[in-house]
């Protein structure tokens, strides 16, 4: 007993050290040990993990918890009272009292329990998914964090704890569902074996309310049920996947439904049979139908044609608006073309207006320097979510098309977030990259919280209160989403990435025979004229897609903002920028501003030093050692590659290229199994 005394005393006075430095416990350090006396007014196991996570950690006193029939949303609830007289979480549900409870705990981990509490929550969408790209091999598609968590080998029998944690951690910030596998579906995944194991990982994430979608191949049907064809419109089709759907829901009664990439990237889809991307959402929303479930089909679609990579997508879907079956949702990525570091949002957000759209955004780093960059993922996203469509009048933002208030859709609204999780022991590689997942869950959940606010709360939870550590860790992580742009591909640029990855610079790569729309020059287009993609009435008229006064801004080089200008326009290499600047001047001045800028990042984490534990401390300030040089890299590339057109000086007051361009050429990283 005394011991145990001695050790708690331990614990409380020395926060950190009850930790190992590996980041395992994500933001869910609570430390301490609980005081508290909680009752609930029901039973239920869903209420009993709350329970047990007050008893443990709660430090405050009384805790009612109870479940109240209201017609608030389900997830909603409140917490009142105070620390001495008792606090009261309540709503409709026991997993809104669940995310209660988390954000109490929240509040104490960020020491913001103050004076009486009346708080009122509910979430901006009611789908909060994280899609895994993760492959029944145990690789994961663009995954920067190790192997799958998910240990098919081993399953059904044995039970990893780590999808216990991984549900508690998602349950946390409110994210309440998961697709398991990669949109690169192999039809196997719906065999009855692979099933039984979804079956356990479903059963162990449900007192957490975390549901289980899986994604399909669209050739299922020929190519795991052996019939002769896969036409969504062929009736022996739809009576297997009815008997599919059977199936699943009998060993998964709250099963989600389905994520479809069909048509794309060489996957099969309806119109390898002729029919639309509505015949064939359509006929696996009717087998899932009855069982309530729904399908998540996807608008990442584009062919090597004449046509802008950037229009496909809403050429295709626009059409079809108000063709889908009521439980289905299009999931669009932020970006018209594919998570480059900065994209104007995708047109069909507030295009489609009759069928329910639900935003997809990319948590794993594929274009963002995988786990070895520092970016804080909350900027770019508040920027997506709060970007003004138009479509509706001024105040149409990104989130307001989505989240049910312009157009509110009988299936309810939905958000997906690409998955950074691995098996590594921090799991998400960078230590860094947990404040991704973090962000996803806290705006999926509340999409009008600022980048301030998450990165806030999620340093007061991981690294600890002291302000001497909060402040600085805030800037770095505040500014290294422009920070990756600068030295990336400021002022609109994409995909001038290296062909066989995603990690580096190789805005030269020219490969004979190779599809022109996987090629950087597609994208940037330099000659000796200038730089940038002509999406202009008289380019490719891209801006035609979204609503004036959009379209007319875009469209106009002097009003174009200008971190799109080289998305919207092929602008000279002389054009003078608003600050008086020549085009090419401007792109010198971007790219070196990222590089300095990243050199006062490093700064800034070393200045913390004394307040991380030394294992997480070291790993960052090494990453941020590679960030470094790899900013110095794409800067010199871009660079000195580009001057071969602008045939400019690269301006006497920046930092000069330390690299030759042919060596730089020669660079060819073996990350083939990123690819
Ligand atoms: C899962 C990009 C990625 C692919 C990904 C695809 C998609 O092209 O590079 O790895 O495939 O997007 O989102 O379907």
């Amino acid at each position: 007993m005394k011991h145990l005394i001695v050790t708690l005393l331990f614990i409380s006075l020395c926060p950190l050290s009850v930790f190992a430095g590996n980041g395992h416990e994500l933001w869910l350090r609570y430390v301490g040990v609980g005081k508290a006396e909680v009752s609930v007014n029901k039973k239920g196991e869903t209420l009993k993990i709350s329970k047990t996570e007050l008893l443990n950690f709660w430090q405050g006193g009384k805790v009612k918890l109870q479940v109240k029939r209201s017609n608030a949303h389900p997830d909603s609830y409140t917490i009142t009272g105070n620390t001495t007289s008792g606090i009261v979480i309540t709503s409709p549900s026991e997993q809104g009292v669940l995310y209660g409870t988390y954000h109490l705990l929240r509040l104490q981990s960020t020491n913001s329990v103050d004076g009486e509490l009346n708080i009122t929550e509910a979430p901006s969408y009611d789908l909060r998914i994280l899609n895994h790209w993760d492959n029944l091999d145990r690789t994961v598609e663009r995954g920067y964090a190790g192997h799958s968590i998910w240990m098919w080998d081993e399953l059904p029998e044995k039970i990893s704890p780590r999808y216990h944690e991984y549900a508690r951690a998602n349950a946390s910030i409110g994210i309440n569902a998961t697709v398991l596998n990669n949109v690169n579906a192999t039809p196997q995944v719906l065999s009855h074996s692979m099933l039984e194991k979804v079956k356990v990982i479903a059963d162990e994430l449900r007192p957490y309310h975390v549901k289980v979608f899986l994604s399909i191949n669209f050739s299922s049907p020929a190519e795991l049920g052996k019939l002769p064809t896969s036409d969504p419109l062929n009736k022996q089709v739809a009576e297997w996947w009815q008997k599919k759907a059977d199936e699943i829901y009998k060993l998964i009664p709250d099963f989600g439904g389905f994520l479809v990439k069909a048509n794309s990237e060489g996957l099969p889809g309806p119109q390898d049979f002729g029919r639309t991307h509505a015949d064939g959402a359509n006929m696996l929303a009717d087998a899932l139908k009855p069982h309530g479930g729904i399908v998540m089909w996807r608008a990442f679609v584009y062919n090597p044609s004449k046509e802008d990579r950037a229009k496909q997508a809403y050429n295709e879907f626009m059409p079809l608006d108000g063709k889908f079956r009521d439980n289905v949702i299009i999931q669009v990525k932020n970006g018209p073309i594919d998570f480059q570091p900065r994209e104007p949002f995708n047109p069909l957000f507030g295009g489609m207006q009759k069928t329910a759209v639900m935003p997809e955004l990319q948590i794993t780093q594929e274009y963002l320097g995988f786990s070895n960059h520092l970016v804080f993922l909350a900027s770019m996203w508040h920027e997506f979510l709060t970007s003004d469509t138009y479509c509706s009048g001024e105040g149409s933002t990104v989130a307001k098309t989505t989240d049910g208030s312009l157009f509110p859709h009988s299936v309810g609204s939905a958000i997906a977030g690409v998955a950074n999780i691995g098996e590594d022991e921090n799991w998400t590689g960078h230590h860094f990259a947990q404040a991704n997942w973090y962000s996803f869950g806290r705006l999926a959940w509340d999409a009008t919280l600022t980048p301030d606010e998450i990165a806030d709360e999620w340093i007061r939870q991981t690294f600890g209160n002291s302000e001497e550590l909060v402040k600085p860790v805030k800037k770095l992580m505040l500014e290294s989403y422009e920070t990756l742009v600068s030295y990336m591909m400021p002022l609109g640029l994409h995909h001038i990435f290296a062909w066989n990855h995603h990690y580096g610079p190789e805005p030269w790569t020219a490969i004979e025979g190779a599809r022109p729309d996987w090629l950087p020059s597609y994208y940037h287009n330099a000659d000796s004229v200038g730089l940038g993609f002509d999406r202009t009435e008289t380019g490719s008229d891209a801006v035609v897609q979204y609503f004036s006064p959009l379209k007319e801004i875009f469209n106009n080089i002097s009003t174009c903002p200008e971190k799109f200008i080289l998305w919207f326009h092929h602008v000279n290499w002389t054009y003078k920028m608003k600050n008086g600047r020549t085009m090419w001047n401007e792109l010198c001045y971007q790219y070196d501003s990222g590089v300095k800028d990243m050199r006062e990042l490093q700064k800034i984490w070393d200045s913390c030093e004394s307040y991380v534990d030394a294992e997480r401390f070291r790993q960052v300030q090494s990453l941020l050692k590679i960030q470094m040089r790899d900013a110095v890299w794409w800067k010199d590339a871009c660079l000195l590659y580009f001057q071969t057109f602008s045939k400019m000086p690269i301006p006497y007051d920046i930092e000069r290229p330390i690299h030759e361009l042919d060596d730089l050429k020669k660079i060819k990283l073996d990350l083939k199994h990123h690819n």
